[in-house]
Order: C-alpha cells, then sequence, then structure tokens
C-alpha cells in the first residue's frame, strides 16, 4: 500500500531531484542502495586481489608504477564507495563483516584467476570497460552522495580502461607468444566480463524497482549489449578474436548479435563456488583480522583526545 510519502517521494525522484542523506526515504529504498552501494564498495577493495597479484612480477619499473596506482585507485573508490553507504546508516565494520560472512556480495568477476601478465591487460580494458559503461549512468542517479562519488571514479576508470587496452596493445603487436597470451587472456575474460552486468532482464529481480527510484539507470542487458557494440571494434583493432563464433553485426538493429554468458556458471560463482571465491574472502578476512589492532589503536586514540578535551 502506497503511502502520501511514498507518493511524495516518487514525485521528488520523477523530478530528477537528488535525495540527500537527511531527506526521508522509504526503507526499501534505503535498503536498495546500502546493498548496491556496498556490494560495489566491496567489489572495488576484492578487485584489487587479482592485479595486486602482478604488482611484484610487472614486466618493467613504469608498468609496475602504473599498476601500483591503478590498484591504490581501486582502493580509494571503494573507501568513497563505504563513505557513501555510511550516510544510508550502517557502519564500515558492519558492511565488512557482512561481506566477510557471505550476506554481502562483490563482483563475480573478481573470483576468476589473473595468470599471465596479458590478463592485466584484459582487466583493464574489459573489466574496467564493463565498469565505466555501468558507473557512467551512475552518476545521475538519484541518491546524491552515490552520484557525486560516481563522477570522480569515472574518471578514474577510464584511466584505467585507457591503460589496460595500452598493455594489450603492446601484448597483440608483440612476439608470436605474447600475442598468443593476449589472444588467451581474452578467451578467458570475454564471458566473465559480459556476467558483470548482472543476469538478462527477465531475471533481473531488482531492476524494475531500482529503475523506477532511479537506483539503476539502465537494465542489465541494455549495458551488456553497449559493452559489446564497443568492445568488438576494439578486439579488432587489436588483431584479436572475440571468443564467440556467433558474433555478428546486425545491420536491422544496429547492434552485435552475440551469445549470452553461461547463466549456471554465473549463479555458480555468485553463491561462491567461482574459482577464486573461498581465496578472495579469506584473503579480506586475513587483511580485516590482521588490521584489528590498528583499529583498535586509532579508537584508543581518539577515546584519550576525547577525555583531554573534556577534562
Ligand atoms: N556479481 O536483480 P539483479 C569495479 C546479483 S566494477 C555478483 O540484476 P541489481 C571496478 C545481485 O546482487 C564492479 N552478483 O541485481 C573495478 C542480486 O543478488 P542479491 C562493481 C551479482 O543489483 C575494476 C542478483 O544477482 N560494480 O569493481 C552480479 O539490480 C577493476 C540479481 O541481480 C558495481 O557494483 C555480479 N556481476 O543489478 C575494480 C556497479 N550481478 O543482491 C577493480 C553498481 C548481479 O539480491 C578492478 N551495481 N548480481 O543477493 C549495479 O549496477 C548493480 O548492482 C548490478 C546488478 C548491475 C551489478
Amino acid at each position: 500500500e502506497e503511502t502520501e510519502q511514498d507518493r511524495a517521494f516518487q514525485e521528488r525522484i520523477d523530478r530528477k531531484e537528488k535525495i540527500e542523506p537527511k531527506d526521508w526515504m522509504p526503507e526499501g529504498y534505503r535498503k536498495t542502495l546500502i546493498r548496491q552501494i556496498g556490494q560495489h564498495a566491496h567489489s572495488e577493495i576484492v578487485g584489487q586481489l587479482p592485479e595486486g597479484n602482478w604488482i611484484t612480477r610487472a614486466p618493467t619499473l613504469e608498468r609496475k608504477a602504473i599498476l601500483l596506482a591503478k590498484v591504490q585507485d581501486e582502493a580509494g573508490h571503494g573507501l568513497y564507495l563505504y563513505c557513501a553507504a555510511e550516510t544510508l546508516g550502517i557502519s564500515r565494520d558492519e558492511m565488512t563483516e557482512m561481506l566477510l560472512d557471505g550476506r554481502m556480495k562483490y563482483s563475480s568477476i573478481f573470483n576468476y584467476p589473473t595468470l599471465t601478465w596479458a590478463d592485466m591487460g584484459a582487466v583493464g580494458w574489459l573489466v574496467d570497460g564493463a565498469a565505466i559503461m555501468n558507473q557512467v549512468p551512475l552518476q545521475r542517479t538519484s541518491y546524491g552522495p552515490y552520484a557525486r562519488a560516481m563522477v570522480r571514479i569515472c574518471k578514474e576508470e577510464s584511466f584505467h580502461q585507457r591503460q589496460g587496452f595500452d598493455i594489450m596493445m603492446k601484448m597483440a603487436q608483440g612476439t608470436t607468444a605474447q600475442k598468443k597470451m593476449a589472444q588467451d587472456a581474452l578467451d578467458r575474460f570475454w564471458f566473465p566480463s559480459l556476467m558483470m552486468f548482472g543476469p538478462s532482464d527477465k531475471d533481473s529481480v531488482h531492476s524494475a524497482q531500482s529503475m523506477a527510484w532511479k537506483i539503476k539507470m539502465n537494465t542489465n542487458d541494455e549495458l551488456r549489449q553497449k559493452f559489446v557494440d564497443q568492445t568488438v571494434p576494439q578486439a579488432e583493432y587489436l588483431g584479436l578474436t572475440v571468443p564467440d563464433p556467433d558474433l555478428r553485426w546486425n545491420e536491422e538493429t544496429g547492434h552485435y548479435d552475440f551469445t549470452e554468458p553461461d547463466w549456471s556458471e554465473f549463479m555458480d560463482v555468485i553463491k561462491g563456488n567461482g574459482p577464486c571465491n573461498a581465496d578472495r574472502i579469506e584473503a579480506r578476512k586475513k587483511a580485516w583480522d590482521d588490521g584489528a589492532w590498528v583499529r583498535e589503536g586509532l579508537m584508543a586514540h581518539a577515546e584519550k583526545r576525547r577525555a583531554a578535551r573534556v577534562a
């Protein structure tokens, strides 16, 4: 049963007004935002692991400096997004606990291993490419703190995407072995990247309500199609082959026809059974446990200062 308050809220959304932390909002709106922003934040943090894996093995000092900066950017995005979620009345500690005990998710993509240096190219090109495709429209999302966070994040992600494409370019124009490595990275990351946009629209439980509230600006399938349309010509430019025999340009629709990812694999990965799920959670749990003394130290320091001010 829709109340007067709900109706007034929806009218604000329809007028494209931004909703701010202290404004009244329906509980469902708050919950959905905490879920989506929290999941997004966790993705940025867990997303450091696959690339962190290659920092010590980057082929040149320059590549190492670039990768290090990129991974640090992801940490920054995570912290930004945790702050945005905290404005909705949940703490970072709570969200972290929910991640570690499986009540909150992070993007499926980070459960795949990064086996070669070419994977750093594929992650930047495809994973950051998919991330931007999803995040550019979110700069117009209805919740003010989330929309504003997206502006800076998108600028940094577009640099990340370019650096990934640059790695792919070097590899694709390199020796036969390097070109093979680039093709292998594309082969392994193509379908998992398509899964980043979420299940197909008919199976997306949250899309209708989230779009009505302008928490999401597009459906999962719309963004997936845009990503394919943008990325296929880039693969051609690289001289690499997208691992989809049914991929073809469709004159009538003005879009590429393509094969959907294996949705049973997707469901399996988001249930925790992907190739790296256990490793990722274990790494996060270790970081959280190892950092306990820092958090306790900071709290003790803050407590002392408060006491000193009162005295
Ligand atoms: N992975 O009803 P929908 C990055 C879940 S970019 C895992 O369609 P929704 C940058 C979904 O939560 C990656 N779970 O859901 C970077 C729901 O389950 P629940 C992060 C997924 O929310 C690059 C169920 O399936 N970006 O990190 C996935 O309306 C390189 C039903 O799905 C964002 O989070 C998935 N891929 O649409 C960092 C963007 N897809 O919660 C490091 C913001 C769906 O009911 C290196 N998020 N699920 O248990 C969104 O736009 C949306 O949340 C979607 C999903 C589009 C991801």
